[in-house]
């Protein structure tokens, strides 16, 4: 029979259950859902020509109300050259894309076509190509761009899956790795349509994108312990593939050199600036942290599509693949960012700096006696 006390009772039982169910429907509504299976015209859609901009900087781009799916195009020359890697000199005969290492973020959003021209200039010494852990096809597109020096190729595909994807070369057996511990290691943003989301399926917005693209180095030495120095990538490779196979690197960087992110160099924000921090790790597993800070929100695979961890204090990122923190700034001051393994943040170089301005908030955190003698 129902009664007053039982139609009461079922409502406090509805009340009691609907914020879970409440999360689960809205996030999996607040989904972008691209149909691929939807044959677009794409002589038809909208292009987009990108200029690439150099790490940690992100080009231009919208965060979310994205409209009808457009071709973005985008254009990679790969420089292979001699780069500075520490404070003390040492060099690495690096393989680029577009110069820089990592090589630069590319942002679209699920259901875009991504339409990339990769060109390898006569001046290079060896074939490249470039694999997208966010296409979908036989070898990520590496087959269908592999171009000697003096060639370019375009590939075109589609991003079906949101997230944060590494795109790196693969020549082809030893290559590969050499060639991506080398530099050869970049990211895309695939946003969703709509933008991001919190567990809740609520609109996430940033103020600012930061992309850090952490590399393994492998700088073989002399009979002296001295960092060896070559004056050809070919010079290198034997030492460099005897070194690389020891699995302990020399350096472990952000964006191709201790201290490319500190000092003059560190990334910047203000009190309530809401930061995304993109991180990449082509070939091995690291750990970010913020030193003072957290993950206000947390996509450690990288992939927007499922809800994002909350509060996090450090997250991991799997070797071959790029994750995502955003953290709202709250206080002022000097951040270090760094990979949490400690040795390899401030003995190997995996730190950056962000130099926050704003007032001090007492409230979260106060000095209350200045150090003084203890008698
Ligand atoms: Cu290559």
């Amino acid at each position: 029979m129902l009664t007053r006390r039982t139609l009461m009772q079922g409502a406090a039982g509805a009340i009691a259950t609907t914020p879970l169910l409440h999360a689960n429907n809205s996030y999996a509504k607040a989904l972008s859902k691209v149909d691929s299976s939807k044959q677009w015209n794409v002589d038809k859609l909208e292009r987009v020509k990108i200029d690439l901009v150099t790490p940690p900087f992100v080009h231009k781009h919208v965060q979310y109300s994205a409209g009808d799916p457009k071709v973005v195009e985008f254009t990679l020359t790969i420089e292979e050259k001699k780069l500075v890697i520490d404070n003390a000199g040492t060099t690495l005969q690096a393989m680029t894309f577009n110069g820089s290492v990592p090589g630069p973020m590319m942002v679209v959003h699920e259901g875009d076509y991504v339409e990339l021209t990769l060109i390898n200039p006569k001046t290079n010494m060896l074939p490249h190509n470039i694999d997208f852990h966010a296409a979908t096809g036989a070898m990520g597109g590496g087959e269908l761009t592999l171009v000697n020096p003096g060639q370019k190729a375009k590939l075109r595909f589609r991003a079906t899956r949101a997230g944060t994807f590494v795109y790196h070369c693969a020549p082809g057996g030893p290559m590969i790795p050499w060639h991506v511990v080398s530099g050869m290691s970049g990211c895309i943003m695939v946003l969703p349509r709509e933008g991001l989301k919190n567990e809740l399926g609520e609109s996430l917005k940033y103020d600012k994108v930061f992309y850090v693209g952490e590399n393994d180095f492998y700088i073989p030495k002399d009979a002296e312990g001295q960092y060896k120095n070559y004056n050809t990538l070919m010079e290198s490779y034997g030492d460099s593939i005897a070194t690389m196979n020891g699995l302990i690197p020399s350096h472990v960087v952000f964006n191709g050199k201790v201290g490319a992110l500190t000092g003059d160099n560190a990334m910047t924000a203000n009190v309530g600036d809401t930061v995304l921090i993109v991180h990449s790790q082509a070939n091995r597993d690291t750990r970010p942290h913020l030193i003072g800070g957290h993950a206000d929100y947390a996509w450690e695979t990288g992939k927007f599509n499922n809800p994002p961890q909350k509060d996090l204090e450090t997250w991991f990122i799997r070797g071959g693949s790029a994750g995502s923190a955003l953290y709202t700034f709250r206080q002022p001051g000097l951040y270090a960012y760094v990979n949490h393994n400690l040795i390899e943040a401030i003995n190997l170089g995996a730190a950056a700096h962000f130099v926050v301005e704003g007032e001090w908030n007492n409230d979260l955190m106060q000095q209350l006696e200045a150090p003084t003698s203890i008698i």
